[in-house]
């Protein structure tokens, strides 16, 4: 039954190629059984090259350098976002650049009623031993190109990236603690952060708590409540 099964089958394709041979739609079928390639590029060849013809950026928070050997700084800030007490205030964490342009054309009165406040960030870790000699350091952040990838993720819980992604770094992931106004995005904190130099001052602003997991919703194990996630950020 099988035999007779395949004589029908390649015998129909063999018609479709001599009858629309110089059809793309039949050399498509036809190339689909045969693996006829329309060029002398290779599968691996053809994505080799469109690896280099693609890269993709993120975001490497709490450290003003890149991924040696992986990435490149496209430039390096301060990070910054909604004041911790303020409902409303800006959830997302921003990257803001060293070198700031204002367009004078939209400047007005230099008051922040009726704005959206923008605050430098600080590491808020006095509780968190292994990052505590960070504490009040405002925050600072690079954001990076990845040559030759298309596409990056952030893992949290986890300090490897899967099979055939490169990881560019892993740290500590943080946020904002149940008891703020401002509720904001978790990041993934280099796990060696850097502070802005001479900004141990305490002015508060957006800030970055080390977060954890509990256990409920949470399956323990393999989570372990209230321990400190890790995360990592890979690239593809
Ligand atoms: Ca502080």
């Amino acid at each position: 039954m099988f035999k007779y099964t395949t004589i029908l089958v390649f015998s129909f394709l063999l018609l479709v190629h001599q009858t629309q041979g110089s059809d793309d739609d039949g050399q498509n079928v036809w190339n689909l059984f045969f693996d006829e390639e329309e060029d002398t590029q290779t599968p691996n060849e053809c994505q080799e090259r469109q690896m280099k013809n693609s890269s993709v950026a993120y975001t490497h928070w709490g450290r003003t350098d890149c991924t040696p050997d992986s990435s490149d700084i496209v430039y390096t800030g301060y990070v910054g976002g909604g004041l911790y007490s303020q409902y409303g205030a800006g959830t997302k964490p921003l990257c803001l650049p060293e070198s700031p342009e204002y367009n004078s054309g939209l400047i007005a009165s230099g008051s922040s009623s009726g704005r959206s406040v923008v605050y430098g960030a600080e590491y808020e870790t006095g509780s968190f031993a292994p990052l505590s000699g960070m504490n009040n350091l405002d925050a600072v952040c690079a954001v990076c190109l990845a040559r030759g990838r298309s596409t990056s993720m952030m893992i949290p819980a986890k300090r490897t990236c899967p099979e055939g992604w490169t990881k560019e770094y892993e740290g500590l992931l943080m946020g904002s603690p149940n008891s703020h106004q401002n509720g904001h995005e978790h990041v993934c904190v280099d796990a060696n952060p850097q502070g802005r130099p001479s900004s141990s001052a305490n002015h508060d602003g957006f800030l970055l708590y080390a977060a954890v997991g509990v256990c409920g919703s949470l399956p323990c194990p393999p989570y372990v409540n209230n321990d400190e996630l890790a995360c990592v950020v890979c690239t593809w």
